[in-house]
C-alpha cells in the first residue's frame, strides 16, 4: 500500500466538485441531470435483470454520476501543464483526434484512468482540445491572439506547486489531495469577464467562434459535462418537454440489442453576457451539457466497419429529423452482427475473460471456444472509453452555430500534438487489446 491519497479517489473527489461547481454555474444542465436522474429510475424499475447486472458489477450506486467534460486550451505549455495536473489525479492521454477535417480548427486528446480497477472507480474523463492558431490564415490576427494567449497563466500557484510536490513525493497526502482538488478546480471555472475587448473578440469570432472562446477568456473554463443515461433515445424525446432545446440529431451508432460503441446528443450552448474591456457588453455561447451511452468496445476490424456503415448511412445526405436518422442508421447497421457471441467469434468487439466458479471440468489445452461453450471461461464485453472523432465534431458544430466551416485541408498532426502535450498518447485500441489479453492470461491460469 502506497502511504499516498489515491489518485482514483482524487478523481473522484475532483469530479464531483466539478459536477456541483457547473450545476451553479449553467441552472440549465441542472434541469438536464434531473431528467436522466428520472430516465435512468424509469429504465431501472421496468428492468430487474438491469438492476442486478449493475449491483454484481458494483456500478448501481454511481449510474448518474458525469462520465466526461471537455476543455479547449490554447498553447503548447498549457497543454504540457494540463497533462501534468492530470496525471495527479491518474489520468493519462489517451487517443489522438483531429477535429481539422470537421472544419473544427483544434485537435484533441482524452485525459482517462487507463487499468481496470481505476476505470471501475471512476472512468471520468476530460476531452481536452488544443487550439491550433497557424491555421488562422490572417497573420496580423494569428499574432494577436498568440500574444494574448502568452499574457495569461491558467493554473493557480498553489496548483502548479502541488502538481511538483505529488511529481516529487510521488503522490499527494490527505491534506494536499483536497487542497489539489479546490485549486485545479480554479482553472475550469467561467469568467463572466472577457481579457479583450469587444472588437478584437468579433474580430477572432470572425475567424472562428472556437478561437474566440479560447484566446478570450482567462481560461479553459469546462465546457460541458455528460452524465450516463440508460436511455438516450428517450432523454431526446423529452428534452423539449422538460424547457431544454436539444440538438438534432443523436450522435454515433443506433439503438442496437448488443451498444456498440458511444452514443452522445447534447442541447444547444446557451448565450451568456460578457462584459468586455472597455465596460463593452456583449454575448458568447460556449456551455451545454451533454448526455453518453456507452456500449462494447470494437476491434480495429470492428471498427472499420462502423466506420465504413456510418459513412454509408451519411451519403445518403442528411435525414430530416432525429427520428428519420435513426431509422436510417438501423437500416444501415442491419450488417453488423448483433449479438455478443458472433461479435466475439468475428473478432469484431474487445471482451473480459474470468474463469468460471466454481471451475469446470476441462481438458487442459482445450481452445478458448470449447472452454466457453464447456461454461468454464465467460466472456463479458469490455466497455469503450473513448471518443469517435465524427460525432465528437457533431458535437463541436451543433454548439457553434451558423460557424460552421469547410475542413481544413489534409491537417492532421499526431507528431506535433504529442510534442505540445509533452508525451506520446496511447494507442487505445492497443489499450484494449492489452486488457483483453491480461484477462484472458489471468482466466486461462486460474483454469490450469
Ligand atoms: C468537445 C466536443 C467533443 C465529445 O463528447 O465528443 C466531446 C468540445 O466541444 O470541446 O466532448
Ligand atoms: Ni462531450
Amino acid at each position: 500500500m502506497s502511504q499516498w491519497f489515491p489518485k482514483d479517489q482524487i478523481r473522484d473527489i475532483f469530479s464531483r466538485s466539478m459536477s456541483e461547481m457547473y450545476r451553479q454555474e449553467v441552472p440549465q444542465y441542472g434541469t438536464l441531470i434531473k431528467l436522466v436522474e428520472t430516465i435512468n429510475r424509469e429504465v431501472l424499475d421496468a428492468n430487474p435483470a438491469l438492476v442486478a447486472e449493475l449491483e454484481r458489477s458494483g456500478e448501481l450506486a454511481r449510474v448518474d454520476v458525469e462520465r466526461h467534460g471537455a476543455i479547449r486550451v490554447g498553447t503548447a505549455q498549457e497543454l504540457d501543464m494540463m497533462r501534468r495536473m492530470f496525471a495527479v489525479m491518474g489520468m493519462y492521454p489517451v487517443g489522438y483526434y483531429d477535429l481539422s477535417m470537421a472544419g473544427v480548427p483544434v485537435h484533441s486528446t482524452a485525459f482517462r484512468p487507463v487499468n481496470d480497477a481505476a476505470l471501475k472507480q471512476n472512468p471520468f474523463r476530460v476531452f481536452t482540445s488544443l487550439l491550433r492558431l497557424e491555421l488562422i490564415e490572417n497573420r496580423k490576427l494569428r499574432e494577436r491572439a498568440t500574444e494574448i494567449l502568452a499574457a495569461r497563466v491558467i493554473f493557480t500557484l498553489g496548483a502548479r506547486e502541488l502538481i511538483e510536490t505529488a511529481e516529487s513525493q510521488g503522490g499527494l497526502t490527505p491534506d494536499q489531495a483536497h487542497r489539489f482538488v479546490t485549486e485545479a478546480l480554479e482553472t475550469f471555472r467561467w469568467h463572466q469577464q472577457a481579457t479583450v475587448d469587444l472588437a478584437t473578440y468579433q474580430a477572432l469570432c470572425n475567424e472562428h467562434r472556437l478561437i474566440a472562446d479560447v484566446v478570450c477568456f482567462r481560461g479553459p473554463h469546462i465546457n460541458h459535462l455528460t452524465p450516463r443515461t440508460l436511455d438516450i433515445d428517450e432523454v431526446q424525446r423529452r428534452m423539449h418537454r422538460a424547457g431544454i432545446d436539444p440538438k438534432a440529431i443523436i450522435e454515433g451508432p443506433p439503438r442496437r440489442q448488443c451498444p456498440i460503441l458511444l452514443r452522445q446528443t447534447s442541447f444547444k450552448a446557451l448565450e451568456e453576457s460578457i462584459s468586455f474591456d472597455g465596460n463593452e457588453e456583449g454575448q458568447h455561447s460556449a456551455r451545454f451539457g451533454e448526455i453518453e451511452q456507452r456500449g462494447v468496445a470494437l476491434t480495429r476490424k470492428g471498427r472499420k466497419l462502423y466506420d465504413h456503415l456510418l459513412a454509408v448511412s451519411r451519403e445518403r445526405g442528411s435525414a430530416p429529423d432525429n427520428e428519420a436518422h435513426q431509422v436510417r442508421l438501423v437500416e444501415v447497421f442491419q450488417a453488423f452482427p448483433d449479438d455478443y457471441a458472433t461479435l466475439r467469434r468475428e473478432g469484431l468487439a474487445f471482451y473480459h475473460y474470468r474463469a468460471a466458479i466454481p471451475t469446470a471440468a476441462v481438458a487442459t489445452g482445450a481452445d478458448v471456444e470449447t472452454l466457453i461453450e464447456a461454461g468454464a471461461l465467460i466472456a463479458s464485453p469490455m466497455i469503450y472509453e473513448d471518443f469517435l472523432p465524427v460525432s465528437a465534431a457533431g458535437i463541436f458544430q451543433s454548439n457553434l452555430g451558423d460557424c460552421v466551416r469547410d475542413e481544413y485541408a489534409n491537417q492532421s498532426n499526431q507528431a506535433q500534438f504529442e510534442a505540445a502535450l509533452g508525451a506520446p498518447v496511447t494507442d487505445e485500441i492497443s489499450l484494449y487489446e492489452r486488457r483483453q489479453q491480461a484477462s484472458l492470461e489471468a482466466a486461462l491460469a486460474t483454469l490450469e
